[in-house]
């Protein structure tokens, strides 16, 4: 039976800047949004590198632990936990082309020295898990690097994870563009292919998001009901995104409602969330530009409400007569079946 516990991140409630404008909402301190986070009924927080330990480029490795281990006693004060820490990769100019895939070596340091020090931040915060969303790792001009170099950097990048941290985890997001135009690693078989190939396969594993299968053509669902057959669901996105565009990070269901009744089935069904604090239920939405400073949560309290009252829908899926449909190949019947489900009609 499933429980299901909630994170977000603290760019999860932004400021309402995009590509062609600026954000116009207040800047909330971290305190503050944890505090927030607490009252809606997040379980714990989903942090960026810098999210946690902000000046850390200009800090000395003890200086960033000691900086982390403070917002440890901040989360400890909200009750909260942390559920993983993610290099940022793509801030920096050092990345502007890539971070474990730059072109220059001393950048694809630069990228190594962050992904390093997300470790101790992560085991400074008490979590083992490492997010790599591998935001510029792929080309911006398909000739100005190599795949197979690519492919080997990446492998030796998550290497290096793994044996700098003996205890380290790897969820690796896959995202098949954006902000890069061909990414190299896009879906979770890549991601799990690569990781087959690392010092310890064992550690690297996937957080499924929404959005970024749909980016990809494929269904989140069975994103999610792959991993999770492979043991290698260790964390979703749950979000939602209007086809192939820009990414949005709409609120969970609001535009494909058929589909995240199916995540939230495939969720369910596999008994994920019952690993405790490993297994967290991540909402990485975004709220409208237009959204005022003082309704800036609702997006995060929306698609929980949203994913509950969908679980509600689950636990009443009549599983016979899905047997039933199947056995007589009347899918027909079983599609209207779940459509009057999901209208409240049955
Ligand atoms: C962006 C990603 C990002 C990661 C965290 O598309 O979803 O928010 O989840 O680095
Ligand atoms: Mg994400």
């Amino acid at each position: 039976m499933a429980t299901f516990r909630f994170t977000a991140g603290p760019w999860n409630v932004h400021e309402g800047n995009e590509t062609f404008g600026p954000g116009h909402r207040k800047s909330i301190p971290l305190e503050e949004k944890m505090k927030k986070y607490a009252e809606i009924g997040m379980s714990g927080m989903q942090f960026h590198d810098d999210d946690a330990v902000p000046d850390m480029n200009n800090m000395t490795e003890k200086q960033i632990i000691d900086y982390a281990k403070d917002v440890k006693a901040m989360l400890d004060k909200y009750g909260l936990f942390a559920e993983f820490v993610a290099p940022r990769l793509w801030f920096d100019k050092r990345t502007n082309d890539g971070g474990f895939t730059a072109s220059r070596k001393e950048d694809r340091e630069f990228a190594q020295w962050r992904a390093r020090r997300s470790c101790d931040i992560a085991k400074a915060l008490g979590t083992k898990k490492i997010q790599l969303w591998l935001a510029r790792e792929g080309t911006l001009c398909a000739e100005g690097k190599n795949p197979v170099e690519m492919t080997l950097q990446l492998r030796d990048a998550f290497n290096d994870i793994l044996t700098y941290r003996d205890d380290a985890l790897i969820l690796v997001e896959p995202k098949p563009n954006e902000p890069i135009d061909r990414s190299i690693c896009g879906t979770a078989g890549h991601a799990l292919a690569i990781g087959a190939y690392t010092v310890d396969p064992s550690r690297v594993g996937l957080c499924i998001e929404s959005a970024h299968s749909i980016l990809a053509g494929l269904d989140p669902a069975n994103d999610m009901g792959f991993a999770l057959a492979l043991n290698k669901l260790w964390g979703v996105h749950l979000n939602d995104q209007n086809g192939c565009r820009y990414d949005q990070d709409k609120s969970f269901g609001v535009d494909n409602l058929r589909n995240a009744f199916n995540q939230v089935k495939v969720l369910y069904e596999n008994n994920y969330g019952d690993r405790g604090n490993f297994e967290c239920v991540g909402l990485d939405v975004k709220a409208m530009r237009t959204q005022p400073d003082e309704d800036c949560y609702r997006h995060l309290i929306n698609s929980k409400r949203i994913f509950e009252l969908l679980l509600d829908k689950v636990k009443h899926f009549d599983y016979a007569f899905q047997a039933a449909c199947v056995k007589e190949q009347n899918f027909e019947k079983l599609e209207m079946y779940v459509m009057e489900l999901l209208m409240g009609v049955k």
